[in-house]
């Protein structure tokens, strides 16, 4: 390994060897893991899983409100509101303890399938797939038409309302009917119910945020709860649901192509200079921002892209969107480094894998969805000689020459230098210590003290921008980055079921030693599937301009007739992403994993 990179190095610059992580990774090995890849390696290209996730929402956030964490409250505070609005998120399947917070709430879900979270709603709205902001600019437009709009809170605690409200204006409720198939009626009644409840919540998916226009998408939602007064008042709220173990930290502490520890900006002088102080390193030996996950996938081995490449924590060539064109990127890399601790289908592909300890046998800390640190306990003995993270990345960065008291490989050494490295910072954790986690308090960032006890819910005072205001952001409805036409009639979206796991590759393990495999399938409106010549049970392919991709039908009677939806939990010729659509958003390069045009028809004998 330290041949092939010392190789890359010398031959192609730092920038020849690249890091991609993820956000189930501890906050200590994300941290750890943005060091290594600035300081061993010397390179600006770092970047991680949460560029497919949730991205276009922290973006969106941070825009609006100046800083974004994903819930800036406690989710039991969502028990006592009276309506809650879930836009493109299956929580009744993606994260089923929270579905006990909403027993009392009114649910609006908007979602273009009928799922189990759509099946406990007061109201579901099904609208095609990539139609969701032109259905929140409408909800915004009725909101101002039917009186709604909380006038005092949009004029003491917003800025920008006439902008965005020029915008809205001409999305009347026939025309938004017309664009998502949303009946008149249905979003009337979604606005209704929020504006009668005293206290409301807004949160969003990855229905709305995995879109190559998921910013301005999830910014119309914004805006809508922030007519509706909602942000920032006690009770209420707008909210983004991460979904990774770590998916809040993995993105806090430098994983991701433009961050530095403690949600800092790797292109903001003042922020280079106290990371670079913690690290006792020149503030212009930091290298500047990378380019973003696909974008980083996409150069590989290319003339101006990098050569060798180290995985920690994920698996994109079942995870990231045009997986056929991943995979023969990291074919052409000089060299692969997986660490993992299942075969899964990235490192079955490197050049070297790295089997590391995991999560029952090794101390560390993740941050909830709620933005709150819990620390996680070592339950179980590794076997003999395997390594942790932060063991493999401390004896790499020493032979690639580095001062080993730079690494420590200890978690708590570790989470110290990450308090220090966030001080002052926007996700500031410099007053959470490992001691305080583990007599039991609960702390959400930001806690800039050891005697302040977290902010479980921000914004109360005011929003982070200097002014203390939130800013409605103006943003208009742009349509997919593909419509369905005569050669790919249908709308092909992704997302998630309850038995499987993200790109599967432990649930693999599992099915493996226990003789079965789980199969992947596709749900088809009834009609859909007559017209295609399929029935239940049968294998379909599926196609789009990117490949083709088999799965079971199964027949779905409450299907848009539009659309078809492929889980991404299976790998090989039953991955969704041979089908899905790279397109980046502009603002946060997030890919359009929840709409690509496609078609479906039978498999035929023997093939695939
Ligand atoms: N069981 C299970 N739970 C998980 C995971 C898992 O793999 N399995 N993964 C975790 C992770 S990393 C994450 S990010 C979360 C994700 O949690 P969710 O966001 O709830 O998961 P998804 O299924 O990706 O997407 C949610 C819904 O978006 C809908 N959707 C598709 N296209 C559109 C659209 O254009 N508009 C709208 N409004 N909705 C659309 C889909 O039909 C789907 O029901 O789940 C976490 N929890
Ligand atoms: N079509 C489509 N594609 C999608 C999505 C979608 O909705 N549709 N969702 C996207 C989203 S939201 C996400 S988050 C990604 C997730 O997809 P991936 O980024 O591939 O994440 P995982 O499948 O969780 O893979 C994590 C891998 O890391 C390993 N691992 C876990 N913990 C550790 C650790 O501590 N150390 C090390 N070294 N390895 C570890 C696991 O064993 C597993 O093999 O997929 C994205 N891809
Ligand atoms: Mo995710």
């Amino acid at each position: 390994m330290v041949e092939g990179l010392l190789a890359a190095r010398r031959r192609y610059g730092p920038d020849g060897a690249a890091v991609f992580g993820g956000g189930g990774l501890t906050n200590e090995k994300s941290y750890l893991l943005g060091k290594f890849a600035r300081l061993a390696l010397g390179t600006r290209h770092i970047d991680y899983n949460g560029r497919f996730c949730m991205a276009s929402a922290a973006a969106a956030g941070n825009a609006a409100f100046g800083v974004d964490r994903g819930l800036p409250f406690p989710v039991t505070d969502l028990a006592d509101a009276d309506a809650v609005l879930l836009a493109g998120a299956n929580v009744a399947e993606t994260m089923p303890p929270l579905m006990r917070h909403l027993v009392r709430p009114d649910l609006i879900v908007i979602d273009p399938r009928r799922t189990a979270t759509a099946a406990r709603a007061a109201l579901h709205l099904q609208p095609a797939p990539g139609t969701d902001s032109a259905l929140a600019l409408g909800l915004l437009h009725l909101a101002v038409v039917d009186g709604e709009v909380d006038t005092t809170y949009v004029r003491e605690r917003t800025h920008g309302f006439d902008a965005a409200w020029r915008r809205a204006v001409s999305w009347w409720p026939e025309r938004v009917e017309e664009v998502t198939g949303v009946a008149v009626g249905d979003q009337r009644a979604a606005v209704r119910m929020l504006g009668a409840a005293k206290n409301a919540y807004v949160l969003t998916g990855r229905g709305v945020e995995q879109h190559s226009n998921g910013v301005d998408t999830v910014g119309a939602f914004i805006n809508l709860s922030l007519a509706l007064g909602l942000p920032g008042r006690a009770g209420s709220g707008f909210g983004c649901l991460t979904g990774q173990g770590n998916g809040q930290g993995g993105r806090e502490h430098g994983q991701k192509s433009d961050q530095l520890p403690g949600y800092r900006s790797v292109v903001d002088q003042a922020d280079r200079e106290h990371v670079a102080r913690v690290w006792g390193v020149a503030p212009d030996s930091l290298p500047g921002a990378g380019r973003s996950a696909y974008e980083l996938l996409d150069s590989l081995g290319t003339a101006d892209g990098p050569k060798a490449l180290l995985v920690f924590g994920s698996n994109p060539v079942v995870s990231a969107p045009h997986a056929r064109h991943v995979a023969e990127r990291l074919a052409a890399l000089d060299l692969l480094v997986v660490a993992d601790f299942v075969p899964s289908e990235t490192a079955r592909m490197a050049d070297v894998v790295l089997p590391v300890t995991q999560w029952a046998e090794e101390e560390g800390t993740v941050t909830n969805l709620e933005g709150r640190v819990l620390r996680r306990r070592r339950l179980r003995r590794s076997p003999r000689h395997v390594r942790t993270d932060l063991e493999v990345l401390r004896g790499l960065a020493v032979a690639l020459g580095e001062p080993a008291e730079r690494y420590p490989d200890d978690p708590r050494e570790v989470f110290d230098e990450l308090r220090r490295a966030s001080r002052g910072g926007r996700a500031d954790y410099s007053g959470i210590s490992y001691d305080r986690l583990d007599s039991g308090a609960a702390l959400h960032w930001p806690c800039p003290g050891s005697d302040h006890f977290g902010t479980p819910r921000m914004f109360l005072d005011g929003f982070a921008h200097s002014d203390g205001r939130a800013r409605f952001v103006a943003v208009d409805h742009t349509p997919p980055g593909e419509e369905p036409d005569s050669e790919y009639p249908l709308h092909v979206t992704t997302g998630r079921v309850l038995a499987q796991y993200q790109s599967g590759a432990q649930t693999r393990r599992i099915a493996e030693l226990n003789d079965a495999a789980p199969e992947a399938v596709v749900e088809v409106h009834p009609d859909t599937a007559r017209r295609a010549g399929l029935r239940d049970d049968d294998l379909a392919v599926i196609s789009s301009r990117r490949g083709k991709t088999l799965a079971r039908v199964r027949v779905v009677a409450t299907m848009r007739q539009d659309t078809v939806f492929l889980p991404f939990h299976f790998p090989d010729q039953h991955s969704a992403n041979l089908v899905t659509n790279p397109a980046l958003d502009p603002h946060s390069r997030i890919p359009e994993f929840k709409v690509g045009a496609a078609r479906i028809g039978p498999c035929g004998e023997g093939a695939g």
